[in-house]
């Protein structure tokens, strides 16, 4: 498995090799064993909330999603680096962020078409999510300039891809970070694409992580698919951009996250279109869900039944977030709701043939056959 490794000669921060083998030299991080088999049971419940969302799309019961199967490690393993009252803003891929924060069934609905749990996600300090490449960066960095100037304790981790980087967002945001030392934690999970451009096209930049420099602080290379490294290095950014207690100013980092997504880039995606399925394989030997209970299961914290019981528990909070994502009662007038302050005519008459429609069908008029 090992001679397949495609981070074999990349120079990026580990702590587990491919076969979830602590590699020598490495440090376990300092968590305890109900946290390290959290970062298991969470990565397992993203994975499960990945299948079950790309088999509602499939049968018409959500819109499009965008599927991170591959990407789990870096999500969760980031998160578990921050206290609840750190804010999280990201892209659209980053799931399970929302999975380690608890709040899958407030966001479920959001891929449904429905705005009802949003509230409650900005409530466990999570912004809505981002359609518009790197457009929420500024907004990020700019929320941690805010809570540096209130003196509150808190970090921003701000997740966009590697086509983000190529927006003028990106640099604006980053050039600001740099220059005012805003506590932000700038999270790029470099997956090889932007939907069909590869990397290669998206920079000439050695590495996303150089870019940093140019900037005036740290950049970092980490195996994204290294759940334990993912938290190890996001968790020294997090030190470096608190305000205590260390003696050194706080300042931002980018993290590159090297990772690789097994899936389309959505729901509407055909990746044979650009890509070629052999391309995938090398990069399923480094699946962070299998090396993370290898971690575990050779490090003695979790046997057979432990893994059963993480199975079925992720089982359960998965098919608890669909019930009540399909149980929300919407109303299909919420679509046009926040669509402009005025309702231009068109989108006016377009409300009413909708509401229309709906008196006359009900519901069931808008859902596909099964
Ligand atoms: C400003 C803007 N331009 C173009 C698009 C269309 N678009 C949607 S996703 C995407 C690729 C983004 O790639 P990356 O940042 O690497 O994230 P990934 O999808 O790989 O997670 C593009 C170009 C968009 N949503 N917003
Ligand atoms: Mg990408």
């Amino acid at each position: 498995m090992t001679d397949a490794d495609p981070l074999a000669d990349a120079d990026v921060r580990r702590v587990l090799g491919p076969d979830g083998q602590v590699l020598p030299g490495a440090t376990v991080p300092d968590l305890s064993d109900e946290a390290l088999v959290g970062i298991y049971r969470d990565l397992v419940i993203t994975r499960r909330f990945d299948e079950r969302a790309v088999s509602l799309q499939r049968q018409g019961r959500i819109g499009t999603y965008a599927p991170c199967a591959g990407q789990e490690g870096s999500a969760v393993g980031s998160t578990y680096a921050l206290d609840d009252r750190d804010l999280i803003s990201y892209q659209y891929r980053e799931h399970g962020a929302i999975v380690v924060r608890d709040l899958l069934a407030e966001y479920l609905p959001y891929w449904m078409g429905h705005e009802v749990g949003t509230e409650a996600i900005v409530e466990g300090n999570v912004f809505p999510l981002n359609i518009g490449i790197g457009a929420h960066i500024p907004h990020a960095v700019g929320a941690a300039w805010a809570f540096a100037h209130r003196d509150e304790d808190r970090v921003v981790a701000c997740h966009f891809g590697d086509g983000a980087t190529s927006e003028g967002d990106f640099h604006e945001a980053v050039n600001f970070a740099g220059v005012f030392d805003t506590p932000t934690v700038l999270c790029c999970h470099n997956n090889g694409w932007a939907i069909s451009i590869p990397e290669s096209r998206q920079t000439a930049s050695a590495t996303f992580a150089d870019k940093a420099t140019a900037y005036g602080f740290d950049g970092v290379r980490v195996d994204g698919m290294d759940p334990l490294a993912s938290y190890v290095v996001t968790k020294e950014a997090v030190d470096r951009a608190r305000s205590g207690p260390h003696d050194d100013a706080p300042r931002p980092t980018l993290i590159e996250f090297v990772e690789y997504r097994f899936g389309a880039h959505t729901t509407a995606d055909d990746p044979s279109a650009y890509r070629d399925a052999d391309d995938v394989d090398p990069w399923r030997a480094l699946d962070p869900i299998d090396r993370m209970e290898a971690f575990l299961r050779g490090t003695g914290r979790i046997d057979d039944d432990g893994v059963e019981e993480v199975r079925e528990t992720a089982d359960d909070v998965v098919a608890d977030a669909i019930d009540a994502a399909e149980a929300v009662d919407a109303d299909p007038a919420d679509m046009f709701a926040h669509a402009s302050g005025d309702l231009p005519p068109e989108l006016r008459r377009q409300r009413d043939a909708l509401l229309a429609a709906v008196d006359e069908h009900g519901d069931d008029a808008f859902l596909r056959e099964e």
